[in-house]
């Protein structure tokens, strides 16, 4: 594996690459072109030039976080093959540029959902959290609200402002969409994109929904084991993959996070590894990465990673809000950081433990 750290640019994020070279063992970003709007072609002279820059500090883009998928394909309207062109057009400008990662998601609507982007913890941090109580009393709206106020200042991914004003059209968009249908958008998709992916050898890795579960009665469907199979032989090219990320999965505690990981060997192209603190199965926050913080069993799932011989990225991901930091909402330095260190410290013990 090679441990990274997601960064979302200059202009956006208050991490830099300075900063991100002097964490341990990490030589790679995750990156994206954050301000490029959703269903435009990226060119290759940005690519080019986000690469440059990352490599001007000393680094390497390891992947991209998220070449987003647009509403219009995941509920298969009309514009959908317009929007695929495009989509197939910047896979071959990043395959050109030699990029070869594409992190994306199929959820509707929204992207991740958590229901408070500051919740204090006893150690006196703050981090995002969740409760089902909180989804069932407020609508979308008042939600894109509620998060908006918190954000630090920051865009939070999948909260754009622009998306947050269409809201009420979006849901309109995946009326009548349910389940079997959305699978069915998501391999029209797959399929079209298989070719360009092969030619430069581009591994796309879905994101799971997240919560692993409904929100907002929209349909969800990267969820679980028997999903991510059923779509993994749906389309079955090694170039269609996964992100495995812990947290996502792990908010339904009826995945056993091991065992899928085991399930998808040599399809997992990209790994986020976090940790979660039930409270009750209802209610979770975003603790340390440590093991004991949290509920999660973060040995055996970097175990797990290993023992399928995972060679792709994992990065830390969100972490807690410490030391004063001020950062978007689970994406500040200190603590992914602190992550970083620590599954780096896992996987040395684990490789030391197997060589002996
Ligand atoms: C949240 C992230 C997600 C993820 C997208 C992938 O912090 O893990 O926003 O990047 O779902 O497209």
């Amino acid at each position: 594996m090679e441990m990274t750290l997601r960064w979302y640019g200059k202009q956006f994020d208050s991490v830099t690459l300075e900063q991100i070279r002097q964490i341990p063992g990490v030589k790679g970003v995750i990156t994206t072109l954050y301000d490029v709007p959703v269903g435009e072609v990226w060119t290759r002279e940005r690519i080019r030039s986000m690469k440059e820059e990352v490599e001007n500090a000393g680094l390497h883009v390891a992947g991209i976080e998220s070449v987003n998928v647009h509403d219009a394909i995941k509920a298969a309207t009309s514009e959908r093959d317009f929007y695929i062109e495009n989509y197939i057009k910047t896979l071959e400008n990043l395959g050109k540029e030699d990029i070869h990662l594409v992190c994306y998601n199929f959820m509707p609507v929204f992207d991740w959902t958590r229901t408070e982007l500051a919740r204090k913890r006893p150690d006196g941090s703050t981090v995002l959290a969740y409760t089902k109580e909180a989804v069932d009393r407020i609508n979308p709206e008042e939600m894109f609200q509620t998060i908006g106020s918190d954000t630090n200042g920051f865009v939070m991914p999948g909260w754009e402002p622009e998306r947050m004003e269409k809201v009420k059209e979006l849901f309109e968009l995946y009326k009548g969409i349910d389940e079997e249908q959305l699978f069915e958008n998501l391999k029209y998709f797959l399929t079209k994109i298989m070719d360009v992916c092969n030619q430069y050898d581009i591994k796309m890795a879905i994101h799971p929904d997240d919560p692993a579960w409904s929100v907002f009665g929209l349909p969800r469907i990267i969820i679980n084991k028997e999903n991510i199979l059923r779509m993994m032989n749906m389309v079955d090219d090694v170039h269609n993959g996964v992100t495995f990320c812990s947290g996502s999965y792990g908010t339904n505690l009826e995945n056993d996070l091991p065992d899928m990981i085991r399930s998808l060997k040599g399809r997992i192209h990209f790994a986020h590894v976090r940790n979660l603190k039930f409270n009750s199965p209802d209610d979770f926050e975003e603790s340390a990465h440590l093991s004991s913080d949290g509920s999660f069993d973060m040995y055996a799932i970097m175990k797990a990673l290993y023992e399928i011989g995972f060679e792709g990225p994992i990065r830390p991901d969100h972490g807690r809000m410490i030391w004063g930091e001020k950062a978007m909402p689970g994406y500040g330095l200190y603590d992914r950081a602190l992550g970083a260190a620590y599954l780096n410290g896992i996987w040395e013990a684990i490789e030391k433990g197997e060589k002996k």
